[in-house]
């Protein structure tokens, strides 16, 4: 591990630290993000635990009262960011939006628990509201037993191709007037466009329009996709949290039957035409076609399966460095926009550190390496170009940092 780097790595942390909690990047992001804060919460583990611990408490203190987490608590306003709370409404404890993210804060607590025995009793008193969190997902989430996204910006993966039959159906000309802030902090080349941004607003404010209830979002959302990132990192959250609970003498009966149906709900993923994972619009009835990062994760869910295998070995040939977030052979690739192509050390870790679990040693080294030349080639960068390693998107990126940290440093 190169010191340097670690020391680094430490300082973006710190520096992202906004006391209780930590901003992916400064400028671009400058509030709490759901997965960003589980990443980081692992990240300050390794060298200051209580700073670690701290980092899921205030993740924690935003569920609302039917159990969600949201994926944004905005602590401190910002004009810096758009959609802000005024735009999203959210009606939790602290300001917020208005939809979760992909749920890794279980699994992470795991593992931190794992590096600090002594933190248990902040771990167990955690553990009742990420069940309550794992519960929210099951009843009003799923499709056939797979784990659905109401919007683009819930499986974290904002612009990928997955979503772009559904985001065709949205009826967006009413939107009105707004004005983006991403795009004088990065390169608009490296964001997503006006076409989809238009859209990701009239889901909040069909969102809004009806008080976050989900259940009536259930019928007059236009957008409901069965994902493989939620599906995949819950069923592997369900099954940190069940193990947990029963070290802490919890009935962990519940969480069991939940891993049994998110088991079956990830077969439903399964796209044969693609050889892989796929997403699967729930409105329309049909698979996207979409390979991608995401649909590697099943390692990473306890699935081992060797259908997945040939795909991942084509797509990790066909990019110089680590796993690309869309397939580069397939047509609409592009190597710098952010869900469309670049590498994301996030995915790659948990991708990586699954097949590491299954004992799948060669694509996980790979991984692995990789993730660790683009950090030592250019530091810290929100993602990567696959075919040149160039850095993109934000700098000085936390979750990528964390990555370091704990994995691939
Ligand atoms: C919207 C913070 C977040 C990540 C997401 C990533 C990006 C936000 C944005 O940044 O999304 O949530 O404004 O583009 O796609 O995964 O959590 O790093």
């Amino acid at each position: 591990m190169s010191m340097d780097l670690t020391e680094k790595a430490q300082g973006i942390l710190r520096g992202n630290d906004r006391g209780g909690y930590t901003l992916p990047t400064k400028g671009l992001y400058p509030y709490q993000w759901n997965w960003d804060s589980a990443f980081a919460a692992w990240g300050f583990a390794t060298f200051d635990a209580d700073r670690g611990w701290q980092e899921l408490e205030t993740l924690m203190s935003g569920q609302w009262e039917d159990g969600m987490i949201p994926h944004i608590l905005f602590h401190r306003p910002d004009p810096g960011y758009f959609p802000g709370p005024d735009v999203w409404q959210g009606r939790g404890p602290i300001p917020s939006s208005g939809i979760s993210q992909p749920p890794v804060a279980a699994s992470f607590m795991a593992k931190m628990l794992a590096m600090d025995p002594t933190g248990e009793a902040r771990a167990r008193a955690m553990w009742p509201a990420l069940k309550r969190w794992h519960r929210w997902f099951m009843d009003w989430r799923l499709d056939r037993g797979a784990v659905c996204v109401t919007h683009p910006w819930e499986a974290g993966r904002d612009n990928a191709p997955d979503w772009d039959g559904a985001m065709r159906a949205i009826d967006a000309d009413d939107v009105g007037e707004y004005t983006r802030r991403d795009t004088s902090h990065v390169d608009p080349a490296m964001r997503p466009t006006k076409y989809d941004y238009d859209r990701y607003l009239k889901l909040v404010q069909i969102g809004v329009s009806v008080g976050w209830d989900h259940e009536k979002l259930r019928e007059i959302n236009p957008f409901r996709v069965a994902d493989p990132t939620m599906t995949f990192t819950l069923l592997r959250a369900q099954r940190d949290l069940a193990a947990m609970g029963r070290r802490f003498g919890e009935d962990v009966s519940e969480i069991e039957e939940w891993i049994a149906v998110l088991e079956d709900g990830a077969e439903t993923l399964w796209n044969p035409e693609i050889g892989g994972y796929d997403s699967r619009d729930v409105r329309a009835g049909r698979f996207n076609g979409v390979l991608s990062n995401a649909s590697m994760l099943c390692w990473y869910a306890g699935i081992n399966d060797a259908r997945a295998l040939p795909a991942l070995e084509r797509m990790l040939a066909a990019a110089e460095y680590g796993l690309a977030s869309y397939d580069p052979e397939a047509e609409g690739f592009e190597s710098l926009r952010y869900w469309r192509g670049p590498t994301w050390p996030i995915m790659n870790y948990l991708v990586g550190s699954g097949l590491e679990e299954q004992g799948l040693d060669g694509p996980a080294a790979r991984i692995r390496r990789d993730t660790a030349r683009l950090m030592e080639a250019h530091g810290f960068a929100e993602y990567y170009d696959p075919h040149t390693s160039a850095p993109a998107g934000g700098g000085s990126f936390t979750w990528t940092a964390a990555v370091w940290l704990g994995w691939a440093g």
